[in-house]
């Protein structure tokens, strides 16, 4: 009986979240720990509620992704007032879904289902008509692989209709298409063979159709992250993936003049996609914010004489007619920083990092012509251009001052800083101001699943 008190508790504070976060105009201040009453249809939408939780289930939230409350405030139907889905877990394990719509100062259950899942994995709601009307997709997490189940309810007649049931690896719910209505953008893996492919199901009348399907690269082995953006003068789906054999590919899908999904990236032929390949872990994104979305491709011709060349992209813009690029940085994602690779570098300025216990070196040096291979060059007095420092520690700053290296920025305990060596006035030379406009500091950023748009 304590127990079913403290899961009241619990959930009443979690229907005051789902309220608070509705976008309601309910203003609570101070309030929030006193747990203030709520206003009168709130209570019933709570009795309601706790008739579910009295049977002995749960509240169920989402484990990632964008909607992860356990009740969840939504215009399903389009009349401009919220809905509220709710998400429980029965005693048996299986998950209950309830849906209550408001009428005047009660709410009325108007649909329901119970799922058998592993995890609740996520939570979109469609667009899936030009009135308003949103569908319910539910993620169930199925086995401990990467494997993903999508269940899709419609709203009709005061029930909640299973219209769509899919397995998948990878999703991304968003208009694609570009008809203001959500399409489902799956990536899915063949049991038998392991090729990946992309399907996308569109609203057509009440349901979702199969209405797009096209190869992903053969290289393609689990999804890191799907987005969606700009790519030429329409969207595109730019998928990233962890390769057979290490690294990441990137698939780059678009529709193409006569309605076809098409893989820009993957080779008709071969089906491989190993053109997009990089050995670290980046993704896909605008890097340059111009408003479209650029691939990270390995670029260095040198990286099997110097190691932490693999860390120099060409940043790639794919659309139906082509490719082209027009930036490469030297990126370090892991150590938070990345450097605009200057025109003229090319391949005549390498890479070489060192780590230390409090501090990370790493030095851009300009080749001799005619180097050769059994000697390799090493950085050193003459042929060094531009040194950049991270420092942590106590004593960061005092390193700072010792390696006589200018600060660029300090940030979460580390100062990034740099130092201009004697080769920098050279053709390959740069400015103190160069080097502090090319630098970059890289924002944590990673999701599995994202509401395209
Ligand atoms: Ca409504
Ligand atoms: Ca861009």
């Amino acid at each position: 009986m304590k127990y079913m008190a403290k899961k009241l508790i619990l959930f009443a504070a979690g229907l005051f979240t789902a309220v608070a976060l509705s976008g309601c105009a309910l203003q609570y201040g101070d309030g929030l720990l006193a747990l203030p009453g709520l206003p009168s249809e709130y209570v019933e939408l709570q009795a309601e509620i706790n008739k579910v939780l009295e049977s002995g289930a749960s509240p169920a939230a989402a484990e990632s992704g964008s909607n992860r409350q356990s009740i969840q405030m939504v215009d399903i139907d389009g009349d401009g007032i919220n809905e509220a889905i709710a998400f429980f877990r029965e005693n048996d394990g299986d998950y209950l879904i309830k849906a209550y719509k408001n009428d005047g100062d009660k709410y009325i259950e108007i649909g329901s289902a119970t799922e058998v899942g592993l995890t609740l994995y996520s939570i979109y709601y469609p667009e899936s008509s030009v009135t308003g009307q949103k569908c319910l997709a539910v993620c169930w997490g199925i086995d401990e692989s990467n494997n993903y189940g999508m269940t899709v309810y419609s709203f009709e007649q005061s029930c909640m209709k299973n219209i769509l049931s899919v397995q998948y690896s990878g999703i991304l719910v968003g208009d694609f298409c570009g008809d203001n209505l959500d399409e489902l953008c799956f990536a899915m893996k063949d049991p038998t063979s392991g090729q990946m492919s992309m399907r996308i199901y569109a609203v057509k009348g009440k349901t979702y159709d199969l209405t797009y399907e096209t190869l992903l690269c053969s290289e393609a082995r689990n999804i890191s992250k799907i987005t969606m953006g700009s790519c030429g003068d329409g969207k595109g789906i730019f998928i990233d993936s962890l390769a057979h054999g290490g690294g990441y590919v990137t698939d780059v899908i678009a529709i193409d003049d006569e309605n076809r999904l098409k893989n820009i990236t993957r080779d008709p032929l071969s089906g491989s996609g190993i053109n997009t390949w990089r050995s670290i872990e980046v993704y896909s994104q605008d890097i340059d914010k111009d408003g479209i979305i650029e691939v990270p491709v390995a670029s260095s011709m040198m990286s099997s004489l110097y190691p932490d060349e693999k860390n120099k992209l060409s940043w790639m813009e794919y659309d139906l007619k082509g490719s082209s690029s027009d930036l490469k940085t030297y990126h370090a994602p892991s150590d938070g920083w990345c450097i605009r690779w200057m025109d003229n570098w090319s391949d005549s300025v390498v890479v070489q990092s060192t780590r230390y216990s409090r501090m990370i070196k790493t030095v851009f040096f300009a080749l001799d012509e005619d180097y050769s291979l059994t000697s390799l060059p090493q950085p050193d007095e003459d042929n060094m251009i531009l040194t950049v420092y991270i420092f942590s520690g106590d004593n960061k700053n005092t390193y700072t001052s010792v390696y006589e290296a200018q600060e660029i920025v300090e940030k979460d305990g580390y100062i990034y800083a740099f130092s201009l060596g004697d080769n920098a006035s050279s053709r390959f030379g740069l400015s103190a101001e160069e080097v502090v406009n090319a630098f970059t500091i890289i924002e944590n950023e990673w999701t599995l699943e994202a509401y395209g748009g």
